[in-house]
């Protein structure tokens, strides 16, 4: 019973081994950008040496991406990429660590404790290529957020948020593009245009500021980066994709966000002319957040506690992509994807993923 109930260290400590670890990612995602950087001074100056396909490759039959899967290619010179993409994420138990913490448990340092939480984002995407090496990419995301919580136990009430997240700029360049494979690096800033200081009113008529995971945005400036490849042999395509996200300096309410770490493993196949399947492993790995908000009580619920943030996520996600080609005058492509959580390890007590679901429509001219 008392198990979980972990000693409260001061939010200002910052533990020696995730230092090292911040560490290390930070180099890994400044050399990645370093590299970006160089590869495209590299090809800027040796253009008209190179010859990529004129095609625009998020619709090539025999190289396979998840449908929600970003920054895995690029376009030829002059073109452009309108993209919509849906993610809807149900959470609803409470995991601390790997383990299921009850309700009854929580209310001994919580006041109010999450039930279920569905949060859903709109994004558009926008993709230009200045050349065949480089290719922008701009994505706007709407978030919508929305929590169930009990109070003493038995009062249910819910709590709401929606508004701009953090629009993110990125470019991209292939740093290997052949017919049945290519290696595409991302480099890219998250500008925070989403908000720090989402609030909702109490039953006492009283405005209280939510919780960090019903914030639309970071607050701070983040570094992106990406490596992805993507191959294919026969009917067969299959890739990966590393990524990572730095968080610069704290933002206005006085935090910075954990760093993430994201990789991807995937294999896919036609199973008919213009449908494709695939199959990926999805992880992710974040850090724990830095420093508190002043303006979020921590005890209120494990939402406004920093410490209930960050920690390691699996998923498998199945998808289905559709080719528009010959539905539209222009190309496309729609798809979805849908995943199960198979392994969390959470700081927790934190709300643990159910399900989610992406959809994406993609449309190049
Ligand atoms: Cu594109």
């Amino acid at each position: 019973m008392s198990g979980w109930i972990k000693t409260k260290k001061k939010v200002t400590d910052i533990k020696v081994g995730n230092m090292e670890f911040r560490k290390i990612i930070k180099s890994i995602c400044i050399t990645v950008t370093v590299i970006a950087l160089g590869v495209v001074s590299a090809n800027a100056q040796h253009h008209d040496a190179c010859e990529i396909e004129h095609e625009a490759v998020h619709v090539s039959e025999k190289v396979l991406s998840p449908a929600g899967l970003m920054g895995d290619h690029v376009h030829h010179k002059g073109s452009w990429m309108f993209s919509y993409m849906y993610m809807g994420m149900m959470m609803d138990e409470i995991l601390e660590g790997s383990s299921k913490v009850n309700h009854s448990s929580l209310m001994e340092s919580y006041d109010m404790i999450p039930e279920q939480m569905f949060m859903q984002m709109h994004m558009i995407g926008v993709m230009y290529s200045v050349s065949d090496k480089i290719t922008l990419m701009t994505m706007i995301p709407f978030l919508q957020k929305s929590m169930d919580h009990s109070m003493m136990g038995h009062h249910h009430a819910n709590m709401m948020s929606s508004g701009l997240g953090d629009v993110r700029l990125t470019l991209l360049t292939p740093v290997i593009q052949g017919n049945n494979h290519r290696l595409i690096l991302n480099a890219g800033l998250s500008v925070p245009t989403g908000s720090t200081n989402m609030s909702s009113v109490n039953m006492a008529g009283d405005e209280y500021k939510m919780g960090y995971g019903m914030q639309t945005g970071s607050g701070t400036p983040d570094i992106m980066t990406a490596l992805t490849y993507a191959g294919s042999s026969g009917r067969i395509g299959y890739g990966a994709q590393l990524s990572g996200i730095i968080r610069l300096g704290e933002n206005q309410s006085g935090y910075r966000q954990g760093d993430m770490i994201e990789n991807s493993v995937w294999i896919g196949t036609n199973v008919m002319k213009k449908t494709s399947m695939t199959i990926r492993l999805l992880t992710t790995w974040q850090d724990k957040m830095h420093g508190h908000d002043e303006m979020m009580p921590m005890g209120a619920m494990p939402t406004s506690d920093p410490e209930c943030y960050g920690g390691l996520k699996s998923r498998v996600m199945t998808g289905l992509a559709y080719n528009l080609m010959n539905l539209l005058p222009v190309r496309g492509s729609i798809g979805a994807e849908l995943g199960v959580p198979v392994y969390q390890y959470l700081n927790g007590p934190q709300m643990a993923d159910q399900w989610i679901i992406t959809t994406s429509l993609k449309i190049s001219i």
